[in-house]
């Protein structure tokens, strides 16, 4: 928000694919991954570079977006008009640059991030000041994939319990719901904030499922209806007493000001990917803070480049649940970057060094590494 910086002058644009092993698999009610694969952009501006993830996933399930799709508009239409338009002054000009694509949020803010990371590393200042963040540590929640059996799912939350963790949140879809929260709830008591995830995969006409969990105490249910539904999401929170928070239905601050206006959540989730870049994140954090609603940061099984931008994100002052930005340890046995790291008392560090705070340590990027195009001006 505040401050200024020399211009980034973009001499290429490099776009590597990585793949990560997960330490465990992890389904949700679209699909399962055991692997984290990404794409990684680099943006070479000469003395400076900066680095941004796209969470486009191999298959366009949690969004249209996907990663072969994701590559080839990077680098057939969203790079060379980044590279066209001569010397970035201000990161804001990515998104205006951009906007004559339609749609790939993913895709942009990749672009947009590591454009942000080169701009504030030529400045020496972090991504955390640039967006306004008001605290030095974040409260981290975790999100639980869903397990054959309950049994299954209590055991791993009770060691992220006692890693320290503040907030569990449950994968659900149809036929592993009610009964699976149930049998959660009462392993964990009532003091252990819980929410719900359903990934879109409900209708209205499962409102009572949402009517049954409406009794266990959840801190939210995350997006049970369609992604593109705000009307019914509306209905089905006028029913309710916990709060429903949107995810995949918010891909602007403009969606953000329907939704809260319509009455479809009481919460939102914000991941940059998903709506177009950090810059459109701040503007849904302050559209919600204005409105008195509460925001997260939510995750995407990010690599270290992706989650160090997630927790400035979360030091913004509207940000006031856990999020799902959880330590690197929950998804890899190595990260890409230094490793994000777990305090006991359920906080992790904002990393207070220029840009987004780290990069990627280089034999390790190697090693994960499955393929790297390069887009020169
Ligand atoms: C969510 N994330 O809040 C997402 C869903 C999600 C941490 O629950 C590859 C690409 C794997 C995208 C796994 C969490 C993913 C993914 C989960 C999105 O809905
Ligand atoms: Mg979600």
């Amino acid at each position: 928000m505040t401050g200024t910086g020399p211009a980034v002058r973009l001499q290429a644009i490099e776009v590597v694919e990585v793949a990560l092993p997960l330490v465990r698999p992890f389904r949700t009610s679209f699909g399962e991954e055991r692997t984290k694969d990404a794409l990684l952009v680099r943006v070479d501006a000469g003395d400076v570079a900066g680095w941004g993830e796209c969470v486009a996933s191999p298959e366009p399930r949690y969004s249209e977006e996907w990663i072969d799709g994701a590559r080839s508009i990077q680098r057939d239409h969203l790079a060379p008009a980044l590279l066209a338009g001569g010397p970035i002054a201000d990161p804001g000009e990515v998104g205006r640059r951009l906007s004559f694509v339609r749609g790939h949020r993913m895709s942009k803010a990749s672009l947009e991030a590591a454009v942000l990371d080169a701009w504030l590393r030529a400045s020496g200042r972090s991504l955390a000041t640039h967006l306004g963040g008001v605290r030095e540590r974040i409260e981290c929640g975790v999100s639980v994939g869903i397990a054959p059996t309950a049994e299954s799912m209590l055991e791993e939350i009770r060691g992220y319990l006692a890693k320290g963790y503040r907030r569990i949140k449950l994968k659900i879809e149809p036929g592993r719901d009610v009964e699976v929260v149930r049998l959660i709830r009462d392993g964990l008591g009532p003091d252990v904030p819980l929410s719900v995830d359903a990934n879109a995969a409900y209708s209205l006409e499962d409102a009572d499922v949402f009517e049954a969990l409406d009794a266990f105490g959840l801190t939210m249910i995350e997006q049970p209806l369609d992604h593109d539904d705000l009307v019914d999401h509306a209905e089905l929170q006028r029913r309710l007493r916990t709060p429903i928070c949107l995810d995949e239905s918010i891909r602007s601050a403009r969606d953000a000001a329907a939704a809260i206006a319509l009455g479809a959540c009481r919460v939102i989730n914000i991941k940059p990917g998903r709506v177009g870049g950090l810059l459109e994140a701040r503007r849904i954090h302050d559209v919600a803070r204005r409105r008195g609603v509460p925001v997260w940061i939510g995750g995407m099984l990010e690599t270290g480049v992706g989650r160090a931008a997630n927790l400035a994100l979360a030091a913004m002052p509207g940000v006031t649940m856990p999020g799902d930005t959880s330590a690197s340890d929950r998804y890899f046995a190595e990260d890409l970057t230094e490793p994000f790291v777990l305090a006991p008392d359920g906080t992790m560090a904002v990393p207070p060094g220029p840009g987004i705070g780290v990069e990627p340590i280089p034999a390790r990027l190697e090693a994960c590494t499955v393929g790297t195009i390069r887009i020169d001006a």
